[in-house]
Order: C-alpha cells, then sequence, then structure tokens
C-alpha cells in the first residue's frame, strides 16, 4: 500500500511523495503567460513536456546524471529520485534576450559577464554564458553573480554546475539548431543525491524552462516569436488585457494552433511521432 501525498505546486505541475526517497512530477496542460496561468489548457502540453525532459535526460546521461526513474503511461507523470536541490536556477544563455538583455542594456554586463559592446537584442553569444539566479518562492528570479552563487553552493561545487550546465546547454542547443529551433536559453535545476553527487532534476530543456524561437524567422535586433506560446501573446495582446490574474479564456483556434506547436517542437526535436509517444512513453528514452 502507498500514499502519495501532495508536496509542491508550481504554475503549471504538481509534485507528490511517493515514498522516502521518490518524488511523482506531474506537467499539467495549463499554461502561463506573461506570469498568469490561463484558465483554459492546451491539451497534451504536460505530455509534450515531459517526453522532452525525458529525451533529454536519456541524451545527456553521459554528461550528468540525472533524477528520471520512469515515465508513467499517462506520459505526464515522471518518477523521479529525490534530491537535495541546490539553492540556485542554473541559467545558460546562448543568445541576450529577456533580463539577459535587460542586465546588459543597464550595465555591459549579465551576471558579471562583461559582453563586447554594440550587441542588439537577441545577439548570438561568442560562447553561451552561465548566469545563475536565486529562487524566488514567490515572484521573479533575481540575477546573481558567480560570486554570490558561490556563497550559496561553494566555489569547487558551483564550478562543476556552471561546466555541467554549459555543456548541457551546448548538447541540446546543438541538437535543437540542427532541427530548426534555437534554445536561446534554458533554466537547470541540480541537486545532490546521497552521495553528494550531483544530478540534473526538474525539468530539461523544454520550452516551459527555456526560450525556443523558430529558426527560420530569427532576427537579431528586437524580441522573437516563442516558438510555442506566440498565439496565445499575440491575442493576449490583441484583447487589451492587463496581465493580471485572472487571464483570458482562449478560443478554440488558438488552443489549436498553440497544441500545434507543441506537437511540433516534440516532433521536431525527438524525431518521433507524437503518437508513438502516447502510445508507449518510454520511447523517448531510446
Ligand atoms: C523540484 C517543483 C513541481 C513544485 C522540488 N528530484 C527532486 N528532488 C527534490 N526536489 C525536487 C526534485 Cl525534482 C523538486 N521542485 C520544483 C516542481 C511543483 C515545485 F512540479 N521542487
Amino acid at each position: 500500500m502507498s500514499e502519495t501525498v501532495h508536496v509542491g505546486s508550481g504554475k503549471v505541475r504538481e509534485l507528490y511523495a511517493l515514498d522516502d526517497e521518490r518524488l511523482l512530477l506531474v506537467a499539467s496542460d495549463r499554461i502561463s503567460v506573461f506570469d498568469v496561468v490561463l484558465p483554459t489548457e492546451i491539451p497534451d502540453k504536460g505530455r509534450v513536456l515531459t517526453g522532452l525532459s525525458g529525451f533529454w535526460f536519456a541524451r545527456t546521461r553521459e554528461l550528468c546524471a540525472n533524477h528520471l526513474l520512469a515515465i508513467r503511461d499517462d506520459g505526464r507523470s515522471s518518477e523521479c529520485r529525490k534530491l537535495t536541490m541546490l539553492p540556485i536556477e542554473c541559467v545558460v544563455r546562448g543568445y541576450l534576450s529577456g533580463s539577459g538583455w535587460k542586465d546588459y542594456r543597464e550595465t555591459g554586463e549579465v551576471c558579471g559577464h562583461r559582453l563586447p559592446e554594440g550587441l542588439r537584442e537577441s545577439d548570438k553569444l561568442a560562447e553561451p554564458i552561465f548566469t545563475p539566479a536565486t529562487k524566488a518562492q514567490t515572484g521573479h528570479d533575481e540575477n546573481i553573480t558567480r560570486e554570490q552563487a558561490a556563497e550559496l553552493v561553494g566555489a569547487e561545487r558551483l564550478a562543476e554546475v556552471e561546466r555541467v550546465s554549459i555543456e548541457l546547454y551546448l548538447s541540446a542547443a546543438e541538437h535543437a539548431a540542427g532541427r530548426g529551433i534555437i534554445v536561446a536559453d534554458t533554466k537547470f535545476e541540480l541537486g545532490l543525491d546521497e552521495d553528494g553527487r550531483l544530478v540534473l532534476a526538474d525539468e530539461a530543456v523544454t520550452p516551459d524552462s527555456s526560450r525556443f524561437w523558430p529558426a527560420d524567422e530569427y532576427e537579431p535586433g528586437g524580441t522573437q516569436p516563442s516558438f510555442d506560446k506566440q498565439f496565445v501573446r499575440d491575442y493576449c495582446e490583441s484583447l487589451g488585457w492587463d496581465k493580471t490574474a485572472p487571464g483570458p479564456e482562449l478560443p478554440e483556434e488558438v488552443v489549436a494552433g498553440t497544441r500545434e506547436r507543441y506537437l511540433a517542437a516534440f516532433e521536431q526535436i525527438t524525431g518521433i511521432p507524437f503518437d508513438d509517444y502516447a502510445a508507449d512513453p518510454e520511447v523517448v528514452l531510446g
């Protein structure tokens, strides 16, 4: 007999304890835009994100161990090893966007990385940079320097975290680029196992933890369309909604178009038909 105890909620995900050593991470079909969860769901979004994470976990296991034990038959639930999570968000940026662009414009630096002058919004960086952030309980994560991150996890651990994060990003971004998707940046969550070994956790290189841009529309010098959420953003902007909760209901054509974009991201990146994933989720584990 086993009790499944709810232990946490994210905006679009739930976390349960299976026993002392295992967690169940469940990705819902909820979608957030401008930081507000909308009342309308995108069918299969949770399965797409769970499948993509599983695909990357399987592909990167030589670079870093990961928490994944199994993907359940529903395709949206992952059984995971329970870890001691590091108290930092491990962000890697290959392109200048979001808070990275904002910080660069204001200071010429991002998290202590001094960048060349004259970069434009969405420019590709010569090398990806590791830009850690604090884990805000509510509100927005705050970018910190590597010195501040070292105070939180230790200098030696931080060096390992930075090296592994950049390797993981480069591996995924290179794979995705060959399939028409730019991974502009991504956020990893890393933890430690019983033996103090670094383990990749949470979701990995999904459109919810990363910026995915369609490569064929890439045009530096401004913001880029989001691979997955652009229809939703455009629709919300067209309403003149003030971006405070509650968000608007989505019309069926926006739902259908957005669902297709999620399925396209899954199929382009994995090369696996989504129906094959639905029939047997562990197909992504190769
Ligand atoms: C992940 C989160 C979610 C709310 C804790 N393998 C792990 N070991 C220990 N802790 C975690 C993991 Cl994945 C862990 N989160 C993020 C996910 C709902 C919070 F679905 N929090």
